[in-house]
């Protein structure tokens, strides 16, 4: 086995805890209580969501990994050589080894996740297995402002890797905002690689989220364990229900925790009153048509290149260049 050439960099800009109680009590307050998507992924989260992605119903991620096996090649050649790839949500980092393996002239890889144990373990397994590439991993929350580290070698274009349909989490203007802000640390010829779930049926929607082996409502639940955990809350985790549901005119499965009784949740000495039926709404997962997307990313600045689709018209990925 080949030794690590030398150590990963790792720049740690995870939110701190004061802005996880913040997010959560104002979240709560609402009429419509709602807690970020993004707090999902600590590291029993992490590793939900990976079970989650084994599962038969969960299509997305088996789905935009055979995209990537068959045309990793013809996305790579869109690329120019000596190019510095960022990777926005990078978990364990499954998707890019497929990509390495035909870039062979990068000048550095930036992997950026907020789930901090997973990316350290991720971007070292990958020092490991490609010594000659410069890894500097960020930790960080991607919606918030951070800066991308420069690599040694000489950067000849920037190309940022959004994979997992991750932008799905974001609302229309929250997507639009994150493209905006994406296009802005780029420069024109810059590229967005990004993986997009696209409209399908109703039912096979549903039950992507609604899995037999019930991975996803074991990860819709781990919310409240980690807010009782972190943030000291008493939150019964068995007296909420998980629902999962497409909601037709906003495009997107939504995801949230009902609660079974009425009572009371405190956190961090602050009270929270749940109704019987009330719910907290977890998560939005936008679906897209490519032409949706690319009118979309276009407002961002954004020019669609080149897209592949998998044969059900299930998944697509996307290249784009900053215009
Ligand atoms: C990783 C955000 C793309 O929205 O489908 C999986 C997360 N939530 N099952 C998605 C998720 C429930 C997933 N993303």
């Amino acid at each position: 086995m080949k030794q690590p050439k030398e150590e990963i960099t790792f720049h740690d800009l995870s939110p701190e805890k004061e802005i996880f109680l913040n997010d959560v009590c104002d979240g709560l307050s609402k009429p419509q209580k709602t807690l970020p998507c993004k707090y999902f992924y600590n590291e029993v989260g992490s590793r939900l969501f990976n079970a989650i992605c084994r599962t038969v119903e969960y299509y997305p991620t088996r789905t935009e990994l055979g995209i990537m096996k068959t045309y990793a090649g013809e996305m790579a050649d869109m690329l120019k050589p000596g190019c510095l790839f960022i990777e926005y949500g990078s978990g364990i980092g499954e998707k890019v080894r497929l990509l390495l393996e035909h870039l062979k002239e990068l000048s550095g890889y930036v992997p950026i996740d907020i789930s901090k144990e997973h990316l350290k373990e991720a971007a070292e397994d990958l020092n490991r297995d490609y010594p000659d590439l410069e890894v500097l991993a960020v930790c960080a929350d991607f919606t918030k402002e951070f800066s991308i580290p420069a690599p040694q070698k000489n950067v000849t274009q920037k190309v940022i890797y959004f994979p997992g349909s991750t932008i799905g989490n974001f609302h229309k203007e929250a997507a639009c905002h994150l493209l905006e802000n994406m296009a802005n640390s780029l420069e024109s010829g810059d590229g967005l690689l990004i993986g997009i779930d696209l409209k399908k049926n109703e039912e096979i929607l549903i039950q992507a989220y609604n899995d037999n082996s019930s991975f996803t409502e074991a990860f819709n639940r781990n919310i409240l364990l980690r807010i009782n955990k972190e943030l000291d809350g008493d939150f019964q985790l068995d007296w909420f229900d998980h629902e999962a549901f497409y909601e037709e005119s906003k495009g997107c499965v939504e995801m949230h925790l009902v609660s079974r009784r009425e009572h009371k949740v405190t956190i961090h000495g602050q009270t929270f009153q749940f109704l019987k039926g009330e719910s907290i709404h977890t998560e939005s997962s936008h679906k897209y048509t490519i032409d949706e997307f690319s009118a979309l990313a276009k407002q961002a600045n954004f020019n669609l290149k080149k897209s592949w689709i998998d044969e059900n018209d299930f998944f697509g990925v996307l290249y784009l260049e900053v215009i």
